[in-house]
């Protein structure tokens, strides 16, 4: 089974994308692993192992790959954030459906074996209770982006009840990273805040002080990603998504926390169309599900976070 793995990743140039890639290739070999998206990667995607251009939206290219390298797995990283969705409704709706049923239509007809489909915190909405949000809860997402994602979610757990197909998920919270910035969504002032503190010593900050927010950094997010991947099947009890938490913090916490290590950074507020966003989310989650189903642990805070920022910006 595992001799016969063959991975694709669908947007393996993005900030996810692009620290899966690395680690799936470590893990499995370089040639197991094809990387895609609609432009080219880093030097180390495009060297280390095989690379397709594709338009995840575009059904027939999308089949083409996964016959070609005998595909029979596929992480579908591709989709537009939450900033960006706004901006682009339609657009954003178009890749975000499409591309997901591009993957579930090839998983039901038996052209692969497992999808991973990230969806997001943004499946919550300004009704939803904000601490602590439960896996089950009420659900009225008000951005386009957060449709596009709980709509996604009844339709992987529709195409694994109705048709067997083996498709995991977890809802992302706001992910930190340094190799590849982010594109597009409301968290990424979390990313941004470190490279301005360390160019700059200064921030201005789109959202307000006190605007809480769950988080995660990317190792452990990749970790929950080939996790869930790797459980045995019935470990899987939930089709559509499961709440996935690390941290939550807000602007002033992030900011103190660099404090820590740039005595002089100074962080001022100035919130634009992405503050009601954030207002509509969570501030914390409780992922106490995806513990006890598939064993999921975190393992960074806030300040081991905020040293590891800025020892590799720094580099
Ligand atoms: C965004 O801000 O849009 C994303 C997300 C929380 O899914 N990072």
């Amino acid at each position: 089974m595992l001799l016969k793995k063959r991975i694709l990743i669908i947007g393996a140039s993005g900030q996810i994308g692009t620290e899966l890639t690395a680690h799936l290739r470590n893990k499995y070999g370089n040639l197991k692993v094809i990387a895609s998206d609609i432009k080219e990667g880093d030097d180390a995607i495009m060297k280390s192992g095989p690379f397709e251009i594709l338009d995840a939206t575009d059904y027939d290219t999308v089949q083409d790959v996964v016959m070609r390298h005998e595909i029979t797995d596929v992480y579908l990283m591709a989709a537009m954030l939450s900033a960006t969705a706004e901006k682009f409704p339609m657009k954003a709706w178009n890749l975000n459906m499409n591309s997901l049923f591009n993957i579930l239509n090839l998983a039901r007809d038996k052209k692969i074996e497992k999808i991973f489909w990230p969806s997001s915190i943004a499946v919550f909405g300004p009704t939803t209770p904000k601490v602590n949000t439960a896996q089950r809860t009420v659900m009225e997402p008000s951005t386009v982006y957060g449709i596009s994602k709980q709509t996604g979610e009844r339709w992987c757990e529709y195409y694994s009840k109705r048709f067997g197909v083996d498709v995991r998920s977890i809802r992302y919270p706001g992910l930190i990273s340094y190799k590849t910035l982010p594109g597009g969504g409301t968290t990424d002032y979390a990313v941004d805040i470190y490279h301005k503190a360390i160019k700059h010593k200064k921030y201005i900050c789109f959202l307000n002080a006190k605007t809480t927010l769950p988080m995660m950094f990317i190792d452990d997010a990749i970790k929950a990603t080939v996790g869930i991947m790797e459980a045995e099947g019935p470990e899987i009890k939930i089709r559509n998504a499961y709440n996935l938490a690390a941290m939550s913090f807000n602007p002033e916490e992030i900011a103190a926390s660099i404090k820590k290590h740039i005595p002089d950074f100074e962080i001022k507020f100035n919130p634009d169309f992405r503050q009601e966003i954030a207002d509509s989310w969570p501030q914390s989650i409780d992922d106490q599900e995806a513990r006890k189903d598939w064993g999921w642990k975190h393992s960074i805070a806030l300040d081991e976070m905020t040293e590891i920022m800025i020892r590799n910006l720094k580099k």
